[in-house]
């Protein structure tokens, strides 16, 4: 009997899979690959049953013979284990990022005359209502609220980028890229209060209220799924700032960043050339004390950002602050620094990590940008934030075509570097 693989990346059982299954069963005996919690996270099929539940789910679906872990995206341990004859999946895969993986498996096959099947995808009203329900569920604040600490303990590195409205949401949860054999994506969101202000017009000092800031946290909630983590600021007053800790737990953020900063607050990356002051180490243990009493949840976390480098405090500053607000209840670390060089951040986390190996360090390379990924992770960095770029690139992009229409007096010599209108219409979809 020859022997037939699909991979399932689902934990809802509808008519398209059943299609698969009875695609696959002309072919020879039916293995089901499950898709393993890290690979599913990584493709943003965030799952709502444990991975033990999804292997007893798919088992006992008729057809099924047999099913085992894949535990990656892409198809090279499986395949050179279970050696199929076929590897069936829907033609969604023939386009669009997916492709890559398509790409990959057709590569494995070839190299002992496995053949591929591409199954038309079924899209019925039935399988659409499933699909979009699962998506509806990972957007309820139940289920996003957990995401990070749940990611954390999943992907090497959490990757966050700043959000600010609907649209900045819909590129952080929907921009997926194939390169060099991998598809990534941005993992989290970070409502920046750079941003947020700089969307109104106004300057980072804490002048946008908290109740504009919720509703760019309601506009981004609306159109996503993907976790949040929230820009606090200095919090304000402990009094306030437990408010604030309450309502963000209860509407599914998954963290706040807040900063040891104290009175008028100025943009960090201003550093020492205004006057900016940090709060006392006494002070703001208590305000992160007096929240974590506040939270209800074990997921919400409350991180402590450091501003110690930022204002030239030093490192032995830094790393007394680190531990004593861990001490008061903090469940991350964030540590900032406006150097191009990234030696000052990498010498603290290593310093942090040799005396605390858990709490999660939180970094945002906005200057010491040339810093990737695997190496922050090898210093042990757990989330990474980009906190400025989306803003920072529409910026020009919009004044240059406002200047150039100026200069022209009609539209015609900015199009071809516009989003084409027929993208822009169906850039949202509709319910
Ligand atoms: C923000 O994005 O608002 C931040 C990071 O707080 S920074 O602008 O670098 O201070
Ligand atoms: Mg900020």
């Amino acid at each position: 009997m020859k022997k037939v693989y699909t991979c399932f990346t689902t934990d809802f059982i509808h008519e398209g899979h059943k299609n698969i299954i009875r695609e696959s069963q002309k072919y020879g005996e039916v293995i089901v690959g499950v898709l393993s919690d890290e690979a599913m996270v990584r493709y943003n099929r965030y799952p709502s049953i444990s991975f033990k539940e999804r292997m007893e789910l798919i088992k006992n679906l008729e057809g099924v013979s047999d099913v085992v872990v894949q535990k990656e995206v892409m198809y090279d341990q499986v395949i050179k284990e279970i050696h199929p004859d076929y590897v069936v999946h829907g033609d969604n895969w023939l386009e669009g990022p997916m492709r890559a993986i398509r790409d990959n498996v057709e590569k494995l096959l070839s190299e002992y005359g496995g053949k591929i099947i591409d199954v038309p995808y079924t899209y019925n009203e039935d399988v659409r209502r499933i699909e979009l329900r699962m998506k509806e569920l990972m957007a309820m604040p139940e289920y996003r609220r957990k995401r990070l600490k749940q990611l954390i303990n999943l992907r090497p590195i959490v990757k966050a980028i700043e959000v600010h409205s609907g649209l900045t949401g819909l590129i952080a949860e929907k921009t997926v890229v194939e390169h060099d054999g991998e598809i990534d994506q941005f993992d989290a969101m970070w409502i920046s209060s750079l941003c947020d202000s700089t969307a109104k017009g106004k300057p980072d000092i804490e002048v946008v209220d908290m109740t504009s800031r919720y509703r760019t946290i309601d506009d981004v909630m609306e159109v996503t799924t993907k976790p949040i983590i929230f820009d606090g600021d200095t919090g304000g007053k402990t009094e306030h700032f437990v408010y604030t800790v309450r309502t963000l737990e209860r509407i599914g953020v998954s963290a706040v960043i807040v900063e040891d900063k104290i009175g008028l607050k100025k943009n960090s990356l201003f550093g020492t050339e205004v006057v900016q002051k940090q709060d006392t180490i006494k002070h703001f243990c208590h305000k992160i004390s007096e929240a974590k009493k506040i939270q209800l949840t074990d997921e919400f976390m409350i991180i402590a950002r450091i501003e110690s480098l930022i204002l030239e405090q030093g490192m032995e500053d830094a790393l007394n602050r680190a531990e004593a607000y861990v001490k008061a209840g903090a469940d991350g670390i964030m540590i900032h620094s406006r150097k191009k060089d990234p030696a000052e951040i990498l010498e603290f986390c290593d310093r942090f990590r040799a005396q605390d190996k858990t709490t999660p360090i939180v970094v945002v390379p906005s200057s010491y940008n040339t810093i990737t990924e695997a190496e922050l992770e090898k210093h042990g960095v757990n989330i990474v934030i980009y906190a400025n770029q989306l803003t920072r690139s529409a910026f020009p992009a919009m004044e240059q075509t406002a200047k150039d229409i100026l200069k022209y007096h009609r539209a015609k010599e900015v199009d071809d570097r516009l989003l084409p209108i027929k993208d822009i219409i169906t850039l949202i979809n509709e319910l």
